[in-house]
């Protein structure tokens, strides 16, 4: 795994953020996550600005990765 300081989204394109790829990781976080939980998450954009969304929280250990996924890390 290797960290990237940014994510180029080109115009009109979708990038796709899945278990075994491109993957949003939380860290240092401050309280314990449960499945069935949401957290908001912001995403920041160099032109279009912040984006707020909520993620639902699952279980990494027994949620099967998407097809074409290797599954988490
Ligand atoms: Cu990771």
């Amino acid at each position: 795994m290797v960290r990237l300081p940014e994510v180029p989204v080109p115009a009109a394109a979708t990038v796709r953020f899945e278990p075994g790829g491109l993957h949003l990781m939380l860290l240092d976080i401050v309280g314990p996550l449960t499945p069935g939980m949401e957290v908001e998450l912001t995403l920041r954009f160099a032109t279009a600005g912040p984006v707020t969304f909520k993620a639902p929280v699952v279980d990494a250990r027994t949620t099967a990765p998407p097809a074409g996924g290797s599954g988490p890390h």
